[in-house]
């Protein structure tokens, strides 16, 4: 954090209430001189804080943007270790390398990297994710690397039943799970994930990207954003602390009871299970119908040779049983 990004840090700690606060106390409370108090309102004024002055009382907040900072995220975690501490960015090329890179080797597993916007933002197979700034949450979790590389493929479903289910208690729309690492709406993608296992390193990276306050026109084409579907806007802080919550609760659930409880409801709220699919993987199709995600992880397909778990793969089609 900047000297800057703290003093407006230590401004914004004072305003929690609505009150008045006079130009003095604001200098002595952060320990800064009037002069840097203005500069300081005036550079939250630049990134969207409405402040409201009266010539007796002073000065009192009146806005915030949807912006992400601690005090907009930290108030709402109640975990034990995840995004206890976070990071935060203006703009980063790719939250899950920021967080592989050599400046976060040092990082403890539950360390979470946020960022307003990515100028190369990864999908699987070096394709884009695309989001304009501070309309979407995107950010990326460091979590302990025991499992390797299949821990990857759960992970990204626990992930996905955790991500849905704060959607949800935040009231937000129903989210269903596309495997292996969609969630979507009406067919719409409004959420992806990319879980990244470095064997160099041992680190497990989980990268989420999901879509907010995106208008209709700030979207691509097959996507949604909260907004779109439900019609109101969502604040974004609280909604990445519920994630947080929400994925703690369920890898700790995932440690203490195995896989099989994340399986299970993955399986529940899956957007593919009892519908015929064509599944494309390096050496060819496969048709068949989705009957349920097996304990790796993987899409269970029934085809006329018997079932079988795919644990990779891309599902180009998904149609009701029957329908050719
Ligand atoms: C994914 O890949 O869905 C994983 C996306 C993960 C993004 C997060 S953001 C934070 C972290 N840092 C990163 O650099 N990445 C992660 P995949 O299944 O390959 O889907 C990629 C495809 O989704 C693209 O080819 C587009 O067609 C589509 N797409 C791009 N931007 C989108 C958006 N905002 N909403 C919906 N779909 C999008």
């Amino acid at each position: 954090m900047s000297e800057k990004e703290r003093i407006d840090e230590s401004v914004l700690a004072l305003f929690d209430g609505g009150e008045y606060r006079t130009a003095g106390e604001l200098a002595r409370a952060a320990g800064i001189g009037p002069g840097e108090v203005n500069e300081s309102l005036r550079r939250l004024e630049e990134a969207g804080y409405v402040w409201e002055r009266h010539p007796v009382r002073g000065i009192a907040l009146r806005e915030r943007p949807d912006h992400l900072v601690h005090s907009e995220v930290a108030p709402y975690l109640s975990t034990r270790s995840l995004g206890r501490s976070i990071r935060f960015f203006r703009s980063v090329e790719s939250t899950n390398d920021s967080l592989l890179s050599p400046l976060f080797s040092g990082a403890e597993p539950g360390t979470v990297l946020v960022s307003e916007e990515q100028t190369r933002g990864r999908g699987r197979l070096d394709r884009r994710w695309e989001t304009p700034p501070f309309r979407a949450l995107l950010f990326s979790v460091l979590l302990g690397a025991e499992g390797g590389p299949t821990a990857a493929g759960r992970l990204t479903l626990v992930s996905g039943v955790a991500a849905a289910e704060a959607v949800r208690a935040a009231g937000g729309p129903s989210l269903a799970i596309r495997w292996p690492n969609d969630l979507v709406a009406e067919r719409r993608k409004v959420c992806g994930i990319l879980c990244e296992y470095k064997p160099e390193s041992a680190r497990l990276v989980l990268g989420v990207g999901m879509n907010v306050n995106q208008t209709v026109e700030e979207l691509p084409a097959g996507a949604a954003s909260l907004r779109t579907l439900s019609g109101r806007t969502f604040r974004r802080g609280p909604l990445l602390a519920a994630i947080l919550n929400r994925l703690e609760v369920w890898v700790d659930r995932a440690e203490a009871e195995g896989f099989e409880t994340v399986r299970a409801e993955a399986e529940r709220q899956s957007a593919l299970v009892g519908r015929s699919v064509t599944l494309e993987r390096g050496e060819g199709r496969v048709e068949g119908i989705a009957v349920g995600i097996g304990r790796g992880g993987g899409l269970l397909v029934r085809t006329e040779e018997g079932t079988r778990e795919y644990r990779s793969g891309e599902v180009i089609r998904v149609r009701p049983v029957g329908e050719e």
